[in-house]
């Protein structure tokens, strides 16, 4: 059956930043997303920049940089704006609802006043969510809940990815999708996001387990997240943001007929 696009399913979201990132990807016509995993500054900004027209979604881990400061978010965030993206922390936080909120407003990062999307895993309880939400719905922010996760053993399956599915369905204010590898829901219209994509390789020695964008994309993905296959050693950096955005978006076109 052929599936809605993007921009069919931004006038029925009821979340206004599933709305708006919905808009994003129909406008800009890409659903692809860049794990920036970089240690210093200067390669963050760098990435941003050299790869922000072609991305919908620049996903980070900002507790892997070595030189992290206020300046960095300021021009990340004007990045985002100059090239029409939105930030991801890939934060997969997983302590008590109390804990998780101080991690998410305060200490160095102040996450919640920056990153448009946070994710985390569902392991202690829907506690989680509300101590998050606390934080992020004030502030127009989405969360994704680590629903399966790409690394060989991942004990995310079966009964624990029904429950994160449950726990999704009761807080539709804040939880906006999923980090997983396929659709797994038609109950409420959540997007779901897929890391492990590479063109080229299979596996990193370290358990990651990688799919094709059209593997992921034919699953019922939105979101294909692509780290090392874009900037990995040897990269031409554009010409494969370029290629991954390329392959993905001809597989939306192709789930649509
Ligand atoms: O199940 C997961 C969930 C995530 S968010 N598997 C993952 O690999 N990730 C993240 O996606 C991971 O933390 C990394 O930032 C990115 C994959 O990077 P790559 O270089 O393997 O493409």
């Amino acid at each position: 059956m052929p599936r809605p696009s993007y921009g069919e399913r931004a006038k029925n979201q009821k979340n206004p930043l599933a709305q708006g990132f919905l808009e994003l990807m129909e406008r800009k016509q890409s659903n692809l997303s860049v794990a920036a995993d970089v240690s210093s500054k200067a390669e963050l900004l760098e990435l941003a920049n050299v790869l922000g027209p072609y991305i919908c979604l620049f996903k980070t881990h900002i507790d892997i940089v070595e030189d992290f400061d206020q300046d960095l978010v300021d021009q990340l965030t004007a990045l985002a704006k100059k090239h029409d993206f939105f930030i991801f922390e890939d934060r997969k936080f997983a302590d008590i609802g109390n804990t998780v909120r101080l991690q998410y407003e305060k200490g160095v990062y102040h996450i919640a006043d920056w990153a448009h999307i946070t994710n985390a895993h569902p392991i202690p309880g829907p506690g989680i969510i509300t101590g998050l939400a606390s934080a992020g719905v004030p502030r127009g922010r989405g969360l994704l809940l680590l629903a399966e996760m790409s690394s060989a053993g991942s004990l995310a399956t079966g009964t624990y990815t029904q429950s994160t599915i449950d726990m999704a369905l009761a807080h539709p204010e804040f939880v906006i999708g999923f980090v997983a590898s396929r659709r797994l829901t038609d109950q409420a219209d959540f997007l779901y996001m897929s890391p492990g994509i590479g063109l080229d390789v299979k596996g990193d020695g370290h358990g990651q387990q990688y799919r094709t964008p059209a593997q992921a994309i034919e699953g019922g993905s939105d979101v294909v997240i692509v780290g090392r296959g874009i900037y990995g050693p040897g990269k031409d950096r554009v010409a494969e943001a370029k290629r991954y955005r390329e392959a993905s978006w001809a597989a939306y076109l192709t789930s649509l007929e």
